[in-house]
């Protein structure tokens, strides 16, 4: 090889040796929580969706005959009002648009808006994805569907109105499940994983991790189910995390001050051009914790067939 050759060579290789570090060193950092209050919650609830409203818990539950929207007391657990899935669906995530609740389902391609007191279907939407999270900014649906996109909805109509992709690094974050948005920006278990992301809207880009596997001993993050619940209290500035089958929702805090700086989104337009990720590999965080990856099960898109509704009053 001539040193004409050489020359470059070395430069490419130094200019590949920089940018993958520099890839790496823009990794968003992680930070521990901290439990402030635990309360009980039902272990037969295979958690999908969790959302805070006047007072109360809302929970979207899974699993193909398992499946149900439940109001929940705080403080005791208990379930003050079920609507149980036909056994076809299988619920997963939930949010609350004004005096509506809406559930999506996994494969069924069906969305399920009840009135948010009775729980009495309303209406249907149907959308092209896997349904996993739902939550909302105070304009738009935003829900996630397992990959590293994030959809953003009409609210009333349930049609896209932009998509974002979710990056740590330059690379996708996938396996988005349970969304919440609190103080400007959204926050997404990640499927299987004791840590959450951060996610800033405008971009995409993940502000932080929080390291969440203090929620549960070693010995349970093998054998119990996955984080997957995330609900914020505005009015009382809480936030609240359960998972699967746990036998508890923990309200917990973090240093939310410590984190990369978000741009404030000017318009709808913003969201539809946000940087799309670079299709290759996962991302490596700085924060790790891997839970048992449940089986989802089967399920089918037979038509919609009422389910009963439980009152709970003892
Ligand atoms: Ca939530």
């Amino acid at each position: 090889m001539t040193r004409a050759l050489i020359t470059p060579v070395l430069l490419c290789g130094l200019y590949l040796l920089a940018g993958c570090g520099a890839a790496h060193s823009t990794f968003a950092p992680a930070y521990s929580c901290e439990i402030v209050n635990r309360y009980p919650h039902d272990v037969n609830a295979f958690t999908q969706g969790l959302v805070y409203h006047g007072g109360y818990l809302y929970e979207g539950t899974g699993l193909n005959g398992l499946s149900s929207i439940r109001r929940v007391e705080l403080t005791t657990g208990r379930v003050l009002q079920e609507y149980d899935l036909p056994w076809q669906y299988f619920g997963e995530g939930i949010t609350i648009w004004q005096d509506r609740l809406i559930q999506l389902t996994w494969t069924s391609g069906i969305a399920f808006a009840y009135d948010r007191d009775s729980f009495e279907l309303q209406s249907t939407f149907s959308y092209p994805t896997s349904g996993w999270g739902l939550t909302h900014d105070g304009a738009r649906l935003i829900m996630s569907d397992g990959s590293s996109t994030l959809y953003f909805r009409a609210p009333d109509t349930f049609a896209e109105i932009g998509r974002i992709h979710v990056t740590d690094g330059g690379r996708p974050v996938r396996d988005l499940n349970e969304l919440e948005f609190i103080r400007g920006e959204l926050w997404a278990n990640l499927w299987g994983q004791y840590r959450i992301a951060r996610i800033c809207l405008a971009t995409g880009r993940i502000r932080s991790w929080i390291d969440i596997s203090n929620l549960r001993s070693p010995v349970e993050r093998l054998l119990a189910g996955s984080p997957n619940g995330i609900a914020y209290d505005a009015d009382g500035d809480r936030i609240f995390l359960t998972g699967k089958n746990w036998p508890h929702v923990f309200e917990i805090t973090v240093n939310m001050a410590v984190a990369p700086s978000c741009p404030a989104l000017s318009s709808a337009k913003d969201v539809q051009h946000a940087p799309f990720a670079i299709q290759t590999g996962f991302a490596v965080g700085p924060c790790v914790g891997a839970a048992r990856m449940e089986q989802k099960g089967a399920t089918t898109d037979a038509a919609f067939i009422p389910a009963r509704m439980v009152a709970r009053t003892d």
